[in-house]
């Protein structure tokens, strides 16, 4: 088990119930630890376990709740 973090844009975060329905929908999978979502920066931190769970598959479960996402790309 190894963890990774990954931050994510999500530009259609508007408000508070956003940013619930993308901390649940995450969190709600085995292998993701934590999930810090920034309204105003509309960014996404998650933690996880990068052998239950990869960008991949974090970028398709927001889209599957309508909130397309897009990596942010590390200095
Ligand atoms: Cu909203």
């Amino acid at each position: 088990m190894s963890n990774k973090e990954d931050t994510f844009i999500v530009e259609d975060m508007h408000c508070d119930a956003c940013v619930n329905t993308i901390t649940k929908t995450l969190t709600s999978n085995e292998g993701v630890s934590n999930v810090e979502a920034d309204l105003s920066s509309k960014e996404v931190k998650v933690e996880y376990d990068d052998e239950q769970f990869d960008v991949e598959e974090i970028i398709s479960s927001l889209d599957m709740v309508g909130f397309p996402a897009t990596i942010k790309k590390k200095l």
